[in-house]
């Protein structure tokens, strides 16, 4: 279900990209439903079991909609959209393939970067996962265009085989709840993943990144879910409350030539 390209990527630089993973179709019914949610919740909150969050360094702004001054929604995977999406046969074959037969989908999240929104600062999703096992894998789909104006993604290649580094919070007055920051590594080979909506990048765990300003005129949209090998234990007396445990499906099997 990988390539060999797509499996080389993974090992010596800890993502790969699947281009055109997601029909328009599917991100604008993503992309309805978040902005229903926000506006449900006229603003941050909680809806419906999943969790909104604010814009921190937007929220004085006066907007027009509840979705211009969010910043991420949580706990999305069991609503019709995007469980659809985290059980196609595809990306169970791709995660299937990379964590082992049985994986759980435990975290999703809709980013709104809208105009003005801050970067999420330099870190390794294991940091937040304080799992007996590792890796998770990333699912990170761009709803928009993600260019360097609009804060696309920002990651070290490599730096997935490092352990997971301290991260101190994030020291902007104002940054959003739950930023922290990688201080102790030289990001200077990092590089832009610069994608177009639609677009599926795959990526491990411990891979160091962050996300720049949106400096533009647009939002730059993602949606983002993280898995893990079934029966993953959790190390701490309580689990995050954006997490949300479940059992995906298992892959279909390969078709061989003595099955036609
Ligand atoms: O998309 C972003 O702005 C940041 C996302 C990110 O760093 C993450 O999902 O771990």
């Amino acid at each position: 279900m990988l390539s060999e390209n797509e499996r080389k990527d993974f090992a010596d630089k800890g993502f790969f990209l699947r281009p055109a993973f997601a029909s328009t179709t599917t991100s604008s019914a993503m992309l309805e439903d978040v902005v229903a949610i926000c506006r449900a919740a006229e603003g941050a909150g909680v809806h419906e079991g999943t969790l909104i969050m604010p814009e921190n360094n937007l929220s004085d702004r006066v907007a027009p909609s509840a979705e211009e001054r969010i910043s991420k929604i949580f706990r999305l995977h069991r609503r019709p959209v995007f469980r659809d999406f985290i059980e196609d046969p595809r990306l169970l074959g791709l995660v299937t393939e990379l964590l082992g037969p049985r994986v759980d989908c435990f975290l999703s999240q809709f980013i709104f970067k809208n105009p003005g929104a801050w970067g999420q600062p330099w870190h390794q999703d294991s940091f937040y996962f304080p799992f007996d096992h590792t890796p998770q894998i990333g699912l990170w789909l761009a709803i928009s265009d993600a260019t360097l104006k609009n804060g696309c993604l920002w990651v070290l290649p490599g730096s997935h085989r490092e352990p997971v580094h301290a991260h101190v919070t994030d020291r902007r007055p104002g940054a959003n709840l739950g930023y922290v920051e990688i201080v102790d590594h030289n990001m200077s080979e990092a590089i832009p993943v610069l994608i177009q909506a639609g677009d599926l990048l795959v990526f491990h765990s411990h891979l160091m990144h962050r996300s720049m300003d949106n400096q533009s005129d647009g939002v730059r949209a993602a949606m983002v879910f993280h898995c893990a090998k079934s029966g993953t234990q959790i190390r701490t007396p309580v689990d995050a409350p954006v997490n949300d445990w479940m059992a995906l499906p298992p892959a279909p099997t390969p078709r061989t030539r003595t099955d036609d």
